[in-house]
């Protein structure tokens, strides 16, 4: 098992139910789309998997009544559900239930997109063995848009990426269609994935060409059957680079008129094309500032173009320049609130979960909750790229879990960041969430088995933000690898916590942006000078004789007063901060005393010996499921853990032996010492890591 079938494994069930067994045997379709024959095809395979192991005769077996049936609400003769209540499952949602009177299953919904969630719920369900609940399962989608965003170069790099290059072969396109994009449709309608954004934030105008267009639509063709809208990034200049316009400038009614004939176009091509990504005005991307104008001005000129065919405009927030003496921390915040309000209304705002970027742990964006006027959606990174790249384990759900249960405290205590995006803490209409995606031509598709996990939990979670990482994990478990209670519940614990595991063995106790220089991977809290100074480990963890941390106070940069007064007084206060977030915000001295009584140096220690312990623990752990799982698969996991444990040792050594030199404190008890000196550990080429 190579893992290319990811969580739709549809392994034969042990002793299946006669509910189980007569479902998958005996089904009635009703209706005539290519989504209905996604719907049987799926079913078919379930089947053919699923039930495998049961004596062919009985599976042969045809009842002459169906035990399940699939239809549309207004196929069914039902009144035994009020239309009311189908109604409100609007587009996307569906309903599972048993028929009272003929004891049929039965999934309806408004339509053939909701049919097919409802078939992919349902054989999710059988495979875990779960049983329809009495009052039946009503479904609908929280957030509108769930979109992956694929950092996917035209040169099918990926930026990010670390498992392969870009599934999008754009040289074969538009005429060579690879089964691999069904499957990668399939995959992503089966956790409610509706949208995929196909190409890289730091964007490239070609994809806006004819040529590329005709790619374009032929991937969209593909996906919509399966409930998947296309999106593209599109980059500020093009204008200037396709449309040798002398001017990019947002009030210019050339350019105006420019993107207005580009959006007629592009439906054309794809009448249901979901709309512009965009990365303006940061990291040397053109922007609406080259022509000082505002985000608004840019968001709102390409909202115009593409508002007459439905389309929107997802502009990212993560605006943040070299050039602003200002804590990095609070300059999106500062350039995006004084916009609240000036939106057009087909544009969101796509705001990265914490400020900086993407840490194995932050603390939420201070812009959540506090634009009530304008929608704000959430960007998630699914990829790993500070969370040590495809070799290391994180299960990213518990990240994403904390970011959204979160109180922004902005309409009082209760105002979590999930009710700010899925519109209901300020009444938005226009949802949406994005996750960086971790996809690659890797025959697993995520480079580390487990990571497929992660492109699982974000599709879950968009769908309901509300879901909780524990039953995530054990149902990823129970699809993707076996039932065994005896790998399951192991295997489940040590998903949960390996991303605190990361963040002990990387950046404990607020500590960010420590990791080496642009590729991110392994440690270099030693990186400094260069190009920018917000892009150095020395900017954010400010380590030096009389201690370490970033003072985001009203002693400091202040960034604390961007968020709600409770959230300031809490964690304004050394002694009331959660410590997972101190160094974020507070510069200490090392021997400042933590709750455990110990010093920040002692417990900064323990820290990351506690993330090696736990590294190492799981190598242990896994070797004791040999057997129980598929021997490819067991094998590749068991060396990426391996790896994963030896780095943990790296990074630890790294960051004390760093540290030390400032702290010069001895290290407690229990931690190891480095086994080289600091010039050793700097001295690592990228990713030329030495085994210990
Ligand atoms: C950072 C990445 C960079 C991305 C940028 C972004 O290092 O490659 O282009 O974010 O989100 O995380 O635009």
């Amino acid at each position: 098992n190579d893992g290319y079938k990811l969580w739709l494994q549809y392994y034969p069930i042990e002793n299946p139910s006669y509910w189980q067994t007569s479902t998958l045997k005996n089904y009635q379709i009703i209706g005539t789309s290519e989504t209905i024959d996604i719907i049987k095809t799926e079913l078919e395979t379930a089947a053919a998997g699923l039930i495998s192991k049961i004596n062919p005769s009985v599976k042969n077996q045809k009842n002459t009544s169906n035990a399940l049936l699939i239809a549309k609400y207004q196929d069914l003769n039902l009144n035994e559900i009020p239309k009311e209540q189908i109604s409100q499952l609007g587009n996307e949602g569906y309903a599972i239930f048993l028929h009272n009177k003929s004891k049929q299953t039965v999934v309806t919904a408004n339509s053939d997109i909701g049919l097919l969630y409802g078939t992919f719920r349902l054989l999710q369900m059988i495979q875990v063995g779960k049983i329809i609940p009495k009052e039946g399962i009503f479904q609908t989608p929280k957030i509108n848009h769930r979109v992956l965003n694929h950092w996917d170069n035209l040169d099918r790099t990926v930026e990010r990426g670390y498992a392969g290059f870009s599934i999008w072969n754009w040289h074969r396109l538009p005429r060579h269609i690879d089964q691999q994009y069904h499957d990668y449709a399939r995959a992503n309608a089966s956790i409610g994935i509706n949208g995929t954004v196909l190409t890289n934030v730091n964007a490239n105008s070609l994809v806006l060409t004819p040529a590329y267009l005709e790619k374009v639509k032929a991937l969209a063709d593909v996906f919509r059957p399966y409930g998947i809208k296309v999106y593209l990034t599109a980059r500020f200049s093009s204008p200037i680079e396709i449309g040798k316009l002398p001017t990019a400038d947002p009030l210019d009614e050339d350019v105006q008129a420019w993107w207005k004939d580009k959006a007629k176009e592009i439906y054309e091509y794809i009448p249901d094309f979901g709309g512009f990504v965009v990365k303006a005005d940061s990291e040397g991307q053109p922007g609406p500032h080259n022509y000082k104008r505002t985000q608004a001005d840019g968001a709102n000129m390409l909202a115009e173009a593409l508002e007459p065919y439905g389309g929107i405009v997802m502009w990212r927030a993560f605006v943040y320049s070299e050039h602003t003496p200002d804590d990095r921390h609070k300059q999106a915040y500062n350039e995006f609130k004084p916009l609240d309000g000036k939106f057009k209304e087909n544009v969101i705002i796509q705001v990265k979960n914490g400020a900086i970027d993407f840490q194995p742990r932050e603390p939420f964006h201070p812009m959540f909750g506090a634009m009530p006027a304008t929608p704000l959606m959430m960007e998630f990174q699914i990829t790993q790229e500070y969370l040590g790249h495809d070799t290391h384990l994180a299960f990213l759900a518990p990240l994403f879990e904390e970011v959204l249960k979160e109180d922004t405290f902005r309409e009082g205590a209760g105002s979590q960041i999930a009710k700010v995006i899925d519109g209901t803490l300020h009444n938005h209409k226009l949802t949406a969430m994005a996750g960086v995606a971790n996809i690659g031509s890797d025959r697993n598709w995520t480079g580390h088995h487990f990571h497929q996990a992660n492109w699982y939990t974000y599709g879950k979670m968009a769908w309901d933000p509300y879901l909780n990482s524990a039953e995530i994990a054990e149902e990823w478990l129970k699809l993707t690898f076996t039932s065994d209670k005896n790998f399951v519940e192991p295997i489940q614990n040590m998903m949960l916590a390996s991303r605190e595991m990361v963040v002990n063995y990387m950046t404990p106790l607020g500590l960010h942006h420590i990791m080496a220089e642009s590729h991110h991977y392994g440690p270099g809290p030693w990186v400094t000078g260069g190009r920018r100074a917000d892009w150095t480990a020395t900017y954010y963890h400010q380590a030096s004789e009389t201690g370490i941390g970033f003072d985001r106070t009203k002693t400091g940069s202040n960034a604390l007063e961007q968020y709600a007064e409770p959230i300031q007084k809490l964690w304004g206060d050394v002694e009331t901060i959660p410590e997972e977030h101190l160094l974020w915000f507070h510069h200490l001295p090392w021997s400042h005393k933590l709750q455990n009584g110990k010093s920040l140096w002692d417990n900064i220690a323990i820290h990351y010996q506690k993330g090696v312990d736990e590294a190492k623990a799981n190598v242990k752990l896994w070797e004791t499921m040999q057997g129980k799982i598929d021997h490819e698969r067991f094998a590749h996991v068991h060396s990426f853990l391996k790896i994963q444990a030896e780095e943990a040792i790296w990074w630890k050594d790294a960051c004390l032996a760093y540290f030390s030199q400032f702290s010069k404190l001895p290290l407690p008890d229990g931690v190891e010492n480095p086994a080289h000196d600091l010039e050793y550990y700097k001295s690592i080429k990228p990713r030329h890591v030495p085994g210990i």
